[in-house]
């Protein structure tokens, strides 16, 4: 609820009790200025315009030695620009606020190890498959430690919400998204869908748990695990039963196509000339439309295979596990 006392303490940017949820990541911070400072532009504005709306109101009224309307001032250039240039620099300060707030969670720090996270959304629940090869309906991480979660989704539009971190993002289906941040406190926070997607959409909810401690991660990680097949498991799979490996190498010798050994976030050449990095979109479309994009030296070979979201999934966690080079 809005306490009119925290309101004009300013404590709207302050943590706490009260206004806010607790603040648990490494981006609400910077979230809740931008939202403070949107907050006390438009109080700025709502008091500047009431007032003068009552202030004419009353000065300009009918009275009896004034009873029709003055004659309107004519086009004022000066006024123009005033009012005009007044408004765009506001936009461009919100813009230049908001954009390094939208970078911090969208970029990771160079040299950061991230904790790798592939969301899954469908209707109407999550799915979290941790780095580890841990799959679970909650999602689990170390505080302190960037995260850099991957979303798909499998049938429509979700949106994973996390109010304590301060933190949304779409998971489209057809694409991969992405969203990064370093969890600041240890607690368990509730994760929610907001994009309207269906009969159940209120339940769709989830939990994400901090852990505070390796030790307590790894305690996770390790219990009850064995059951279900992990993502990589999934895409090593994949590449043998698919027939892949007739034409990729993972071991860097070249083939019919390209060894996968090596290749994620390299910066691969093209036959047209352009640079793509390789990330989860890069391979989601090497598969799905193979001649989309031609690495240079090979030939527009591929056939397209069509691979359901999860087999993507597995496929992007093998390339990664591929890592290092030869
Ligand atoms: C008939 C041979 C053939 C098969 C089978 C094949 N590919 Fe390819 N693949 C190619 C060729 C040739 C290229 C390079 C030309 C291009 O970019 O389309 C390529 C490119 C790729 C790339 C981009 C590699 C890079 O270095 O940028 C990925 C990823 C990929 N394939 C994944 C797969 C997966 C996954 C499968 C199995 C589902 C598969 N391929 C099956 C021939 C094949
Ligand atoms: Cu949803």
């Amino acid at each position: 609820m809005i306490r009119l006392p925290d309101l004009l303490a300013g404590s709207l940017i302050a943590a706490g009790p009260g206004y806010m949820p607790e603040r648990a990541s490494s981006v609400a911070e910077g979230v809740d200025q931008v939202f403070a400072l949107l907050f006390w532009m438009s109080a700025f504005f709502l008091v500047v315009i009431i007032g003068l709306t009552v202030l004419f109101v009353i000065r300009y009224r009918a009275r009896a030695s004034r009873p029709g309307p003055e004659a309107s001032p004519d086009h004022s250039t000066k006024l123009e620009i005033f009012w005009t240039a007044i408004p765009l620099l506001l936009v461009f300060v919100i813009f230049a606020a908001s954009t390094k707030v939208y970078l911090a969670m969208t970029e990771l720090e160079p040299g950061a190890n991230p904790q790798r996270v592939q969301v899954t959304a469908r209707k109407w629940s999550w799915w979290f498959d941790h780095a580890g090869g841990k799959g679970s309906k909650e999602l689990h991480v170390l505080v302190g430690r960037p995260v850099e979660l991957v979303l798909a989704s499998t049938d429509v539009v979700h949106s994973l919400y996390v109010p304590q971190f301060r933190l949304k993002q779409d998971a489209v289906p057809g694409r991969f998204t992405r969203m990064v941040f370093t969890p600041t406190v240890p607690g368990t926070y509730p994760i929610l869908c907001t994009e309207y997607c269906g009969t159940n959409h209120s339940t769709m909810s989830a939990v994400a748990v901090v852990h505070p401690d390796q030790a307590s991660f790894d305690a996770w990680a390790a219990e009850g695990k064995g059951g279900e097949e992990s993502l990589l498991q999934v895409g090593v799979r994949v590449f043998e039963e698919k027939g892949c490996s007739a034409c990729h190498s993972v071991d860097g010798s070249p083939g019919v196509g390209p060894s996968i050994k090596g290749i994620w976030g390299k910066d691969e050449k093209l036959t047209d000339g352009k640079i793509a990095k390789v990330d989860e979109n890069y391979i989601r479309e090497s598969i799905v439309t193979p001649g989309a994009k031609i690495v240079a030296g090979f030939d527009d070979m591929m056939p397209p295979v069509p691979l359901d979201d999860r087999e993507i999934q597995g496929i992007v966690a093998y390339i990664q596990s591929l890592k290092e080079g030869p």
